[in-house]
């Protein structure tokens, strides 16, 4: 019986992921726990993006990211190679491991990426998404600090987010784009032309990803720009 139920729990497992749309798999997942000398040796080893205004643009489809939270005068973001919320721009079929460390005294926070393009309500849908679990903050000063070391990688290309998925945080300000295999120039608000072909690829259109409401802003949005072309 218990073998039944198990085999009848996979198998809606497996229906589920049929249809939806990750834009990122998460492929690993790992605890860290850093000093403040171990983080700016990570930052000194990781990919170097090129900087254009907001854009930090990598060539490589292999990806080392070290991404920080929350420095105590600007609670509400996160860093990356020194940038505050940057648009990643990578090339398609990207990996990325990403070293996120929450430098916050006394906040939690988290890193998700997904497809989300409408503005963030107070708690973001975390449905269909990839990323790190919830960090604790420091709560000493100089660390040691929390944080997860995840390496994901894209499914599709496009013009996705990356965000705080705790309660007023993303709404806050706390998140950025990044554009896969995707070039749209200047911060992509809204989404770049190029990357509306994906729009029509997303599984909003069908019709049980629909009907279990589980990205109704999203599809509106969709509509809307299906509607302008
Ligand atoms: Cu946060």
């Amino acid at each position: 019986m218990i073998r039944y139920l198990l085999m009848a729990a996979m198998a809606a497992t497996l229906s589920i992921n049929s249809f939806a749309h990750q834009a990122f798999t998460l492929v690993s997942r790992e605890v860290l726990t850093v000093t403040e000398a171990q983080l700016s040796d990570l930052q000194k080893h990781a990919t170097t993006g090129r900087v254009d205004g907001k854009d930090l643009r990598f060539a490589e489809r292999d990806i080392n990211l070290v991404v920080t939270a929350g420095p105590e005068d600007d609670m509400l973001s996160y860093r990356i190679q020194g940038q505050r919320n940057p648009n990643i721009i990578t090339p398609g079929d990207v990996r990325i491991t990403i070293w996120f460390v929450n430098t916050d005294g006394d906040m939690v926070h988290d890193l998700l990426f997904s497809h989300y393009m409408v503005d963030f309500p107070g708690q973001p849908d975390t449905a269909e998404s990839a990323g790190t679990q919830r960090i604790a903050p420091t709560g000493e000063e100089g660390g040691p600090f929390h944080g997860e070391k995840i390496v994901i990688t894209s499914n599709e290309d496009g013009a996705y987010r990356y965000f705080c998925s705790v309660r007023g945080h993303a709404k806050g300000g706390m998140w950025g784009n990044i554009l896969v295999g995707v070039d749209a120039g200047a911060a992509p608000q809204p989404v770049a032309r190029s990357a509306r072909r994906n729009w029509s690829a997303h599984s909003c259109r069908s019709t049980s990803a629909r009907s279990a409401g589980r990205c109704a802003a999203y599809c509106r949005t969709a509509s809307a720009y299906a509607g302008r072309r």
